[in-house]
């Protein structure tokens, strides 16, 4: 019996060591850095990896923002308080939103593997930034995490 148990765990074991992580990134409307956020705002993941977006508060969704990802990156897009996962399929920065709360900055930053395209975020990140009407330097704060 005992035996049993302990080739239980150890199977258990390896078969986390062996496969991808599932990141889990809330949709909350208070979080430790303020109103609508997604929190952790930066996850560091590796190619491969899942998150899934939960709807901790209702109200909010995850997408990703068009343009804002490693060339040829898969792309999702959330319905209003439904979670949805994402794999992660290239390595590089996506950014993503809550659409109601884009004039909130709510938005986030994967990086999968090294932040490869970088400068091509930041550089292509104006427009997004331009919709924020609150927490403006929101999205560059996240970036300086990414980096
Ligand atoms: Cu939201």
């Amino acid at each position: 019996m005992k035996l049993k148990l302990f080739a239980g765990v150890a199977f258990a074991c390896l078969a986390v060591g062996a496969s991808a992580a599932d990141i889990k990134v809330e949709m909350k409307n208070v979080g430790a850095e303020g109103a609508m956020v997604f929190e952790p705002a930066v996850v560091k993941a590796e190619v491969g990896d899942t998150i899934t977006f939960v709807p901790t508060d209702m109200g909010h969704n995850s997408e990703l923002v068009p343009g804002l990802a490693p060339a040829g990156a898969v792309s999702w897009k959330g319905g209003m308080g439904q979670p949805v996962s994402v794999t992660l399929d290239k390595e590089g920065v996506y950014v993503y939103q809550c659409m109601p709360h884009v004039v909130m900055a709510m938005v986030g930053v994967i990086v999968a593997g090294e932040p490869v395209n970088m400068d091509a975020i930041v550089a292509d990140a104006t427009a997004l930034k331009a919709r924020f009407v609150m927490n403006k330097d929101r999205l560059d704060t996240y970036l300086g995490q990414a980096k």
